[in-house]
């Protein structure tokens, strides 16, 4: 028996090693990504039940997380019983619904009310688009930007958020976004500005149609692909990272080991990737450190009051992931060449499964860094990332969930892709000579081109962090850095001590990083450490920024998690997105604003931190016309966790080229 399944173990892994690839086709662990034959079950259930009707939208078709203890508890072998949730719009409504995928029943469909569900691929070319782009005003705004044919414009429509404005209120309301596509491949700097068109999306009416100035579309050449760049630089010697012998991990359908890591991951059409049952083998103990974690939602607003652009408040992963957050990997430039693929299916939105192939890449790096010296001694860095990349209209987030042999995990958030641009208006325009060396439009944004301003905004992330410290229950504390005089007649005036406070509520636990007030964050289980400490992980933010929109602002209020960049909450299975379930077209306070408003106990029971982090993004020309990956994130840091360094017993690496520091040597050397 043990021989079968070492031998099955084995062709896995030729397998892996021959394809780089993991497709959700069987089910070997509780959190495993809904199947595909899973998914027509989940369809076949709900046509039975006839509750589906023509034209029914389907925004999530998703696992439904089994119990969380359970999961802990679960060992290879035991059974697994597996759900789905679903989220269906009909007309104006929204429905969920359960399914039991194994006893092949529907468990439970009730309305939701009083939300809008996600924006939908088919809302984007909606009808009320095609009757826009028909209506003679509109050939009439092209005609004033000398532009004869609507064949060479491409429109869309995209929900606006919400400014309270009671005519709107309750109606599924999009804005039209135009762009010239003739000529080039980059259309993003080909924008049709000044023309601002409000759509009733289920009514297909036109609200609100204005025209206001006639800037002209730029004339083009913003391209970046290779054969509009023409000559490319080379370097004048390869550089390569192979594995001869595969890689260092080990995937067992979704499950990942690595050095002393094993974690399991799934992709998830609405926040990407999802990283669970995260556990560090410490000897005989396979110790947990965190449950799940997950990028929770993405706040984007702009910075400009123009009429046809203050409406740009995008509340990223809940209004516009309903295709899948995560877009298809490349070999070569998303991932290295030897990086393993996962793939995903995500619900098309008549429901049906689609494949999505290699949304998340796995692979080893080596930067050439190292985990610890001194002297002579030391030890070579090598980490495990996991990544996805979000393409959502014209930014790419690149999230990388990073693991290291020192216990630490890291999450960069790399943002990248093409900046949102104004075609600026005559009176703007930077003309050498004619408009002096500041602009109107400066404040706003900067130019990079002459008739271009990138506009100013902001990009905040939210990372929803359910930490299991050696187990579920967790106490969250603060280590207040503070500083202390000294009595008179010493010949210090003032040193720095530190006070570790329990944090106990979820209103004490609402934190702002102060650089004149700085603690440290941590996470402490029940477990003591050998000198007496409880065994701790530490959550480190990196460059951050408060939001500067005043508390009256709408998009903040609907955004409400950038109030702060820490909230804990006591655990909650259905607390899952920090502006709320549904924040397209919201309200205000949805999400971690009123969760927390009961200010629960969060002393001493299972917790989940919610981390805040953003830019200021003040575009430059370099970020033109794509932008190089502005790095910035995270990182979850053992804290008396350890006995000592976790990295101190990695193998030292065998130099291969030693000692040879001038290339003319090599000949000698091998
Ligand atoms: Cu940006």
């Amino acid at each position: 028996m043990k021989r079968w399944s070492c031998v099955l173990c084995l062709l896995a892994l030729v397998s892996l090693a021959l394809t780089g690839r993991v497709s959700a086709q069987a089910v070997t662990h509780p959190l495993d990504p809904l199947t595909r034959l899973e998914h027509f079950t989940v369809l076949e259930v709900l046509q039975q039940s006839g509750k589906l009707a023509d034209g029914s939208r389907f925004t999530r078709l998703e696992l439904k997380e089994p119990d969380k203890a359970g999961v802990w508890a679960w060992k290879p072998g035991l059974p697994i019983a597996r759900s789905a949730e679903v989220v269906v719009a009909q007309g104006r409504s929204v429905f969920e619904a359960t399914v039991d995928v194994t006893g092949k029943r529907l468990v439970s469909w009730a309305e939701r009310t009083g939300v809008q569900p996600m924006w939908v691929e088919s809302e984007y070319g909606n009808e009320v688009v095609g009757k826009v782009m028909k209506d003679p005003r509109f050939a009439e705004a092209l005609k004033r930007r000398g532009i004869t044919n609507s064949q060479f414009v491409t429109c869309i429509a995209t929900p606006p958020g919400n400014f309270g404005e009671p005519k709107y209120a309750g109606k599924r309301i999009g804005v039209l976004s135009c762009r010239l596509r003739s000529g080039y491949r980059n259309t993003w700097a080909r924008r049709i500005e000044g023309l601002s068109v409000v759509m009733d999306m289920h009514a297909k009416e036109i609200l609100e149609f204005t025209d206001d100035e006639a800037v002209p579309v730029p004339a083009g050449g913003n391209d970046f692909d290779r054969a509009a760049i023409g000559k490319l630089r080379e370097f004048s010697a390869p550089l390569e990272v192979r594995q001869p012998n595969g890689p260092a991990f080990t995937m067992d359908g979704h499950v990942i080991t690595w050095d002393r890591w094993r974690f399991h991951v799934r992709p998830d059409s609405r926040v990407g990737v999802i990283i669970s049952t995260a556990t560090w083998k410490d000897g005989d103990r396979e110790r947990p450190v965190m449950y799940q974690g997950h990028l929770s939602e993405i706040f984007v607003p702009y910075m400009s009051a123009q009429k046809d652009w203050y409406v740009r408040t995008f509340i990223d992963a809940g209004e516009y992931s309903a295709g899948g957050l995560a877009d298809t990997l490349s070999p070569g430039v998303d991932c290295p060449d030897y990086a393993t693929y996962i793939d995903s299916v995500v619900p098309a939105g008549a429901g049906w499964p689609t494949d999505k192939p290699s949304v998340v890449c796995v692979f080893e790096r080596t930067a050439g860094d190292m985990i610890w010296r001194h002297g002579t001694e030391g030890r070579p860095q090598r980490e495990l990332v996991v990544r996805m990349v979000a393409m959502i209209g014209n930014y790419d987030y690149v999230v990388d969930w990073r693991f290291l042999p020192d216990g630490q995990i890291k999450v960069s958030l790399g943002a990248t892709g093409i900046v949102e641009t104004k075609m600026a208006s005559a009176r703007d325009a930077r003309v050498a000579g004619t408009n002096g060396p500041e602009s109107r439009a400066d404040a706003y944004g900067r130019f990079v081109e002459p008739n271009v301003v990138a506009v100013n905004h902001d990009h905040y992330f939210n990372f929803r962090l359910d930490m299991d410290v050696d187990g579920a229950t967790n106490r969250f504390v603060r280590d207040e850095i503070v500083p202390k005089t000294l009595p008179p007649g010493h010949p210090r005036r003032s040193i720095w001590v530190t006070e570790t406070k329990a944090v106990s509520s979820e209103q004490e636990a609402k934190l702002t990083m102060d650089m004149h007030k700085p603690s440290l964050w941590r996470v402490t289980g029940s477990r003591q450490n050998h000198v007496g400490y409880p065994a701790s992980y530490q959550l480190m933010p990196a460059h951050s920024i408060h939001t500067l929109l005043t508390p009256d602002e709408m998009s903040r209020q609907r955004a409400g998690f950038i109030d702060h960049h820490l909230w804990v909450t006591p655990y909650a299975a259905d607390e899952r997105y920090a502006a709320g379930d549904y924040p397209t077209l919201s309200t205000p306070g949805h999400g971690l604003p009123a969760w927390t408003k009961a200010n629960r106990s969060i002393a001493d029971t299972d917790l989940v931190l919610w981390y805040t982090f953003g830019t200021n993004h003040i575009p430059r020309t370099e970020d033109w016309p794509v932008m190089p990956v502005e790095h910035t994130g995270f990182q979850l840091k053992p804290s008396g966790f350890f006995r000592r360094s976790p990295g101190i017993d990695v193998a030292p690496s065998e130099p291969k080229h030693c000692c040879s520091s001038n290339p003319h040597d090599t000949e000698t050397s091998s």
